[in-house]
């Protein structure tokens, strides 16, 4: 699995790309408004906080010890807000703090410091009220933020892992209908990481990244707007490190990136040793190559240890910068606005409140930067995950497929010429008619092109010259789904799939009855073995099969063809790593299996053969010779010295001396 250095990193944004992954979110658009309306709700609130604490601060903790305006009740000016008023023996008293720019004296009894006890402490009991009136207040904001994040957060996971369940949905069908030779190009390795890691970095756009985004950047220019309502000298202040951050961000991100493909590079190149290394552990161990593989494997996971703890790196530096500024930031202001406090021209709740926005604000900038890289990453995932998508398989349904009920079983290969690779012909001009019903054998020596030949009956792969007929009708033009399901095939090496006995029979084709499994397995002789199992037909089967012995698999697999009763059966070395007790149940099922199908039969061993109506001898892509058993014989060519090479030495070669005798005698 090599990721190509480009594909590794992607981009940090491109927009084609960004609108693919926004028409995944559309269905979804109006939970996303509401988690919006939600995310915005909870910045404001938040953002109100220092306010509050500010209010009770400035104007009912502190304000005693300065000059308050005393006035007649009605004579108190309108501008002047009722929280700041408090009552005691007909009078008004007013703290000078929190009053309006601007306001004047204008008819107060007089200016004073309260000193009499009493009044001291009526005013006191109004402050105190008021202070529990804004702590309620408080604490109804924070059940409110509380309850509106844990909604907003299960609004956008469920969301995220809706659309990532849709694209792997998509992912998966979309694998499900590429041709062979896409397959023979991507190790599975890689589309394995397609459909879990790739969907999953997607996931983060959707559930951190789209909604949070409008969070932060709402939350930012909220804080610098309060700011500089509240008071512009302390806003000043407060933004005059925002360059050092810009500085720093910048700075960051570059390195950011670096070792994120340097992580990236490094876990592709550990996940492909590890699949290679598992899925090879039987020869690894057969021939005592732990230790070597162990040294690779040290070197691999080394460097990806390196790759992580540079990452970690960046980040080390990166948070504690952030946090160096904002410390600094409130240096600054605590120095300034301080100053300022004590000469009287500010009040101290205020100082409080921007020590509090300035902590505020460098947490989005902190956030920002984290879903920078995870949107470079979703990119990058992105990227790959469209490509795959984009990949269009080779082997499609034409515009007009027809459709075949039930196929009569005639193939024709006419003037064929195939290659997997372009110019690496493994097919030359193979012409030759299977008539319904008739069995025909391939034999020529390993390489020869046999399994090809079968691969492009059922049209796993398309020819490049010539055509493929069957029933008359070009392959191409006959629906895909029917053609394969008039061709069954049994390949040497049985795919078993996890699930039990029952379902790998009928590979969960409802149409298929238990009845039906029980009688096809008879049919082939499985039932024998499977009714040994403890658990018969529900006996649970692993992923490949590997409880069950290569010949058992190989009846398994007969059953299953004769279960979909196709037109067309395909046998490729199906009977050459069997003993010889199954090979007898398999020779004696075979007239059954057979019967009223046409036939295909790849073998190396020649005994399986004979019996075929006809024999074509493959070399190098070519037919060498064709006919049957007796006729090849007779003509002392290709076949002749083939069988000659396997039977000589044995004494199970009756046939040639007996036939032989006959083809010399012609000559
Ligand atoms: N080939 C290829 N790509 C594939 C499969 C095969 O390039 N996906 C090549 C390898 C051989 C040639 O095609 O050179 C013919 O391969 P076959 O599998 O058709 O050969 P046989 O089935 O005749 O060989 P065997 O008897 O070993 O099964
Ligand atoms: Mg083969």
């Amino acid at each position: 699995m090599s990721e190509h250095a480009d594909d590794i990193m992607g981009k940090a944004y491109d927009a084609r790309l960004m609108r693919r992954l926004l028409a995944y979110a559309r269905p979804y658009i109006g939970w996303l408004m509401l988690a919006l309306i939600i995310v915005m709700t909870v910045a404001g609130v938040e953002l109100v906080r220092p306010y509050v604490i500010k209010l009770a601060i400035d104007d009912h903790m502190s304000g005693y010890s300065q000059p308050m305006l005393v006035f007649e009740p009605d004579q108190v000016p309108e501008d002047v807000p009722e929280r700041l008023r408090a009552y005691h023996d007909g009078l008004v008293y007013v703290k000078q703090t929190g009053l309006p720019k601007g306001f004047s004296e204008g008819d107060a009894l007089e200016v004073a410091v309260v000193d009499d006890p009493d009044t001291v402490a009526a005013l006191r009991a109004h402050d105190i009220r008021r202070i529990g009136n804004l702590s309620m207040l408080l604490i109804l904001a924070g059940i409110a933020s509380f309850g509106l994040n844990y909604a907003k957060s299960i609004l956008l996971h469920s969301i995220g892992q809706r659309i990532v369940l849709n694209v792997r949905t998509e992912l998966f069908t979309h694998l499900e209908h590429m041709d062979l030779a896409f397959f023979d190009r991507n190790p599975v390795g890689r589309l394995v990481t397609r459909l879990t890691n790739d969907t999953e970095t997607l996931n983060e756009v959707y559930t951190s990244v789209l909604v949070n985004l409008f969070k932060d950047v709402f939350t930012l220019a909220g804080i610098v707007v309060v700011m500089f309502r509240l008071s512009p000298g302390l806003a000043l202040v407060s933004v005059s490190t925002l360059p050092l951050i810009i500085i720093a961000t910048v700075l960051f991100r570059v390195k950011a990136r670096d070792a994120y493909r340097k992580v990236r590079a490094a876990l592709a190149r550990i996940n492909a040793s590890l699949s290679e290394n598992i899925s090879g552990m039987r020869i690894v161990q057969v021939f005592n190559r732990e230790a070597h593989k162990y040294s690779e494997f040290k070197a691999t996971n080394a460097e990806f240890y390196s790759a992580g703890v540079g990452e970690m790196m960046v980040y080390a530096v990166f948070r504690p910068t952030v946090e160096f500024v904002a410390t600094f930031a409130l240096s600054v202001l605590v120095w300034y606005g301080g100053a300022r406090v004590l000469r009287g021209a500010m009040p101290f709740g205020l100082v409080y409140a921007f020590v509090n926005y300035i902590e505020m604000f460098f947490g989005p900038i902190n956030a920002l930067t984290e879903k920078y890289n995870m949107l470079q990453a979703a990119m990058a995932s992105s990227e790959r995950i469209f490509q795959l998508m984009d990949t269009r398989p080779a082997i499609t349904d034409a515009p007009l497929a027809l459709p075949i009920e039930r196929a009569r079983g005639r193939i024709e290969f006419k003037n064929v010429w195939f290659a997997y690779n372009e110019g690496e012909w493994v097919l030359r001009d193979v012409s030759f008619t299977i008539e319904p019903g008739q069995m025909v054998a391939f034999v020529g020596a390993t390489g020869a092109g046999k399994t090809s030949i079968i691969s492009l009956i059922n049209r796993f792969y398309d020819v490049q010259k010539g055509e493929i007929l069957l029933d008359g009708i070009n392959v191409k033009e006959l629906r895909l789904a029917d053609l394969r399901r008039s061709v069954a095939t049994v390949l040497q090496d049985v795919f078993l799939f996890t699930g039990d006995i029952k379902t790998n029979i009928r590979l969960n084709e409802k149409g298929i009855a238990d009845e039906r499994v029980r009688e096809v397995a008879k049919h082939v002789n499985a039932d024998h073995f499977i009714s040994r199992l403890p658990r018969g037909y529900d006996e649970p089967v692993t992923e490949r099969g590997s409880t069950l012995s290569a010949g058992q698999r190989q009846l398994l697999a007969f059953a299953r063809a004769l279960a979909f009763d196709p037109a067309i059966l395909v046998l490729d070395e199906a009977t050459s790593s069997i003993d010889t007790d199954t090979e007898m149940l398999i020779q004696d099922a075979l007239p059954r299996l057979i019967a009223g199908r046409t036939t295909i039969v790849v073998a190396h061993r020649l005994s399986t053969v004979q019996h075929a109506d006809k024999i074509i001898v493959l070399h190098k892509g070519k037919i060498r010779e064709s006919g049957t058993h007796q006729e090849l014989l007779a003509r002392h060519g290709f076949y002749y010295d083939l069988y000659r090479l396997q039977y000589t030495d044995s004494p199970a070669a009756p046939e040639l001396a007996a036939s032989a005798a006959p083809a010399t005698s012609q000559g």
